[in-house]
Parts: structure tokens; sequence; C-alpha cells
């Protein structure tokens, strides 16, 4: 009987291996580490680069934070130009927009059915116009995703800091996510400087901004109505502050943070390196306008930032793991001014030059463990290439792995690009990048998180060489890309090899 059983037995294991051969040599993918990103936050990551539109009365008035007593007659711009707008951001590169359509000072871009102090009461287009339905429109017009910016503090509203006016804000945050299609940020600043217009109060009013918002129930609007929208603020929910306006992420940058009961504008976590372990997965957003301002303002028209440091912002920024949100401020006429759009191109064209063709492709890549003794679905090859959802893993354990990238011939490039499948979390702390020359291995460059994204960006090199070494990880490693650019050397750059 039991002989029978084991032949039984036997025979059924053959039937189903000969039935699935790949079951032998199946080997199961490693484990997600600590928290990981949702499928919100992985379509927020992949945008990499989107802008902001600061635009209101502040642009006719020259300020950058309105009183909220300016006059609705104010608000006219002479040529309003929604598609020059968009389609300025989308040739710089830009997946979406996100426009203030509201901010501390109160007015509203779009006709409100809650408040007068809006564009139903200026003379642009004689009160019929609206700001928000045009933006959003041409965004999706031109395939850019759309976002909105609603400032928590109004100092025009009779009511703020009194329970009334978190209805009057829920209530619009309702009609910009039910009237103006798909929405993919709800932008939550945490700004507050206490006095205001106030309804003719003109005072300073304090709140409390852990528990005034109610944040978790404003949220939850959000998350009923427009269940993809990400949102930010200091502490997420979803994305966080950088913890500064110049658009630079820390060194290093990791995507978690222990949020903990802080709340936006009241957080102690470092919201530029990030924590590690962190708790929670709230990556961060560099924001940073082009030019010194928010808003527009003629005087600024000299002070556009220059492609070379719009790059520097890039490669501290989306560079670091983050995504960009650059602020183009409209003018008066209600288009993206002409300076602005020279810098831009450049800068994109740079960009373009570099991320055009990636060096590493067809290289020969042999790595010192590979998941499973070298199993498909994990080999070192699936770093190559602009597919992110293959990667090389290693086997439980192996924290500490080598990659091999044979070019075949040398080849001259002076930036590195490395991205974590990241569905499995921030696993590497620390790697180093080298390169094959004079018969030896040397140092190109080396780091510590990695995530969504790492660019290491050097002098130009001349290698058939390249390797990676993870020298340290708090589990397996799981790499989706390792790529290698170059730089359109500038003319009277200095030395452009070594
Ligand atoms: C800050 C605001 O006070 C600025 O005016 C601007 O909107 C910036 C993006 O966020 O908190």
């Amino acid at each position: 009987m039991k002989t029978l059983m084991r032949l039984t037995v036997s025979r059924f294991a053959l039937l189903v291996w000969a039935a699935f051969p790949l079951a032998a040599a199946d080997v199961a993918p490693p484990a997600p580490y600590g928290p990981v990103p949702t499928a919100r936050q992985l379509r927020w990551h992949e945008m990499e680069f989107y802008g902001f539109l600061h635009f209101t009365v502040n642009t006719f008035t020259d300020k950058e934070w309105g009183y909220g007593d300016e006059s609705e007659q104010v608000f006219n711009p002479t040529a309003f130009d929604p598609d020059q707008i968009v389609r300025t951001a989308k040739e710089a590169g830009m997946k979406g927009l996100i426009l203030t359509c509201k901010h501390h000072d109160g007015f509203c871009l779009w006709p409100s059915q809650y408040t007068a102090h809006s564009v139903k009461h200026s003379p642009w287009k004689n009160g019929q116009g609206d700001v928000v339905k045009e933006v959003s429109e041409a965004c999706r017009r031109q395939g850019l995703r759309f976002g909105v910016y609603l400032s928590p503090w109004d100092r025009n509203h009779p009511q703020y800091a009194r329970p009334e006016y978190i209805t009057y804000y829920r209530n619009q945050l309702r009609e910009l996510l039910t009237n103006y299609g798909e929405i993919f940020t709800v932008w939550l600043d945490g700004a507050n400087g206490g006095d205001g217009y106030y309804g003719g109060a003109r005072e300073k009013r304090r709140i409390d901004n852990r528990t005034y918002y109610d944040w978790k129930n404003t949220w939850q609007i959000v998350r009923d109505l427009m269940p993809m929208a990400v949102m930010f603020s200091d502490v997420g929910p979803d994305f966080r502050w950088v913890g500064n306006e110049r658009g630079l992420a820390g060194e290093p940058c990791w995507a978690t943070i222990t949020a903990g009961d802080g709340a936006p504008g009241n957080t102690r976590a470092n919201l530029n390196q990030g924590e590690r372990p962190g708790a929670d997965w709230i990556p961060p957003e560099c924001d940073v306008s082009i030019r010194p301002g928010w808003f527009y303002h003629a005087s600024e028209d000299s002070r556009v930032k220059t492609p070379a440091q719009l790059l520097e912002i890039y490669y501290k920024s989306v560079g670091r793991g983050a995504c960009l949100n650059l602020n183009l401020p409209p003018d008066r006429r209600g288009q993206i001014n002409e300076n602005d759009i020279k810098s831009l191109k450049e800068f994109r064209r740079i960009l373009d030059e570099t991320f055009g063709a990636d060096l590493a492709k067809g290289a020969k890549v042999t790595a010192s463990n590979t998941r499973g003794g070298g199993a498909a679905p994990f080999a070192p090859e699936n770093v190559l290439g602009r597919d992110r959802s293959t990667y090389w893993a290693t086997d439980d354990g192996v924290t500490n792995a080598d990659l091999v990238l044979d070019l075949g011939k040398p080849s001259t490039f002076n930036v590195v690009s490395l991205r974590e499948y990241l569905p499995l979390g921030q696993r590497v702390e620390a790697f180093v990048v080298e390169i094959w020359k004079d018969g030896a291995w040397q140092e190109f460059g080396k780091g510590t998180s990695i995530g969504h994204r790492r660019l290491l960006r050097g002098s130009h090199v001349t290698t058939d060489k390249v390797r990676l070494r993870i020298t340290q990880a708090a589990v397996c490693p799981a790499l989706a890309e390792v790529g290698l650019f170059a730089e359109p050397v500038m003319p009277g750059a200095p030395g452009s090899s070594r």
C-alpha cells in the first residue's frame, strides 16, 4: 500500500514536471521590504517632472501674497492663452500642470458657487471666464495631467479660522474634483502668515494646524471623488515637501519618513533626506520657481534660471528619486514669458541629447549572484533598457553583489542612471560605480539611496567596462535599471575626459 502510494505520488510529481517544465527553475520573487508605494504613488513617480502655474490677482498687483482685500476687477489678463502655457510645459518635458485655483488671497480662478470673490466678478471675459476649465481642457488636449492647488489659508474669507470655513473649503474641493475631469494631484499648502482681510476684519487669526482642518476627513473627500489623485503636504499622505523651495532633494534621499501625528505645516520629520527606516512611503517633491518669485513680476524678467541652473536642479531632484515641480508663472497677458521659454528650450535640448541614447544598450551583463542560480525572471540583463517591470535580483540574504556591464567597445559617458524595482520597496543602502581603466577598476561615483531613480553625474569618462557594486542593502537588491548617458559637451566647458 505504502509503495503504491509512493509510486502514485512520484508519478504525479513527474506529470506536473512534464506539464510545467519551468517549474523546477521557478524561483519566488523577493519579498517586499518595508513600506512600499501604492498604485497611485507609482503612477506619480513615473511622472518625474511636472509644473506649477502661479496665477491670480497677485500677477496684477505685483505681490507674492495677496492680503485678501484685492478687488476682483484687478484680474484681467489681456491675451490669456492656455494652449501657449500648456505647450510650453509640454515642450519642456513636463507631464502635468498644477494650477493655483485659489492662493492665500482667496480669489478663485473658477466661478465657485460658494463665493463672489472669483473670476465671476472680474472684467475678464465679462465675468464669464473660467481659468480652471480652460487650463484643464488645454492640458487634456495636449496630453498633460491636470492638478489643483487650493490654499487652505484664505485671507479673504470672513469665517476663516472658524468651523464654517471648513465646510466652505470642502465644498470648493468638491467643486474642483467634480467639474474639471481627472485631477492627478491635490496640492495642500501648509503656509499661514496669520493676518488678513477676513471679510473686512483686517486682523490676525490663529489656527491650530494639527486640528483645525480635520485633515483625515478632508483627505477622505479626495479619496472618494478622485481615487488615483495623489495629495501633497509636509506629511503626504502621498508625497511630501522636500523642506526647501530651491528644488533640492537631500543626499541621501529616502522615499520613507515616519509621519506620526504630523500635519501639513507641522512636522518634525526629516523632509529633505527622508528617514530610514521610515514607517510610511511618502516620497519628496521638489517645488521651485523658474524665477525668484512664484508669481510673475516684470522686474524678474532678467532673473529667469539659466539652462545650467535648471539642469543642476534636475539632477538634484529627479536624480535623487524625487519629482520636480517647476513653477512657470503666467504674465499679465496670461502667457509664459519669452525669457522663460528660451531657458526651458535649451534645458530640454540638453536633456534630450543626454538621455536620447543609452550607451549600456547591447552590453553583456554578468552578476556575482543572481536569484535562483541565474533564473531568467531575475537575470542581470533585466537592468538594460527602459522596461521597469523586470529586474535583476539576488538570492535572499545576498546583500553585497556586483554587476558588470561589458560594453564591447570603448564608450564615453558622464551620467549613470540607476533605478530600483519600486514595488518591492527601497532596498539598496550603498553602492559604488566603477570603470575599467588602465587595467584596474576605478571609482566613477558612489551613493546611498536609489529608489525610483538615482543619477550620478560626473566628468566624462571613456571605458569598455562598468561595474556596479552594491555594498550595502537591507535585503537582497532588486534593480530595474542601469543606464549610461553622455551630456553634450558645452562649448568652453572644462576638461571633458579623464
Ligand atoms: C508656499 C506659498 O506660500 C507660496 O506662495 C507658494 O505658493 C509656494 C508653492 O508654497 O507655501
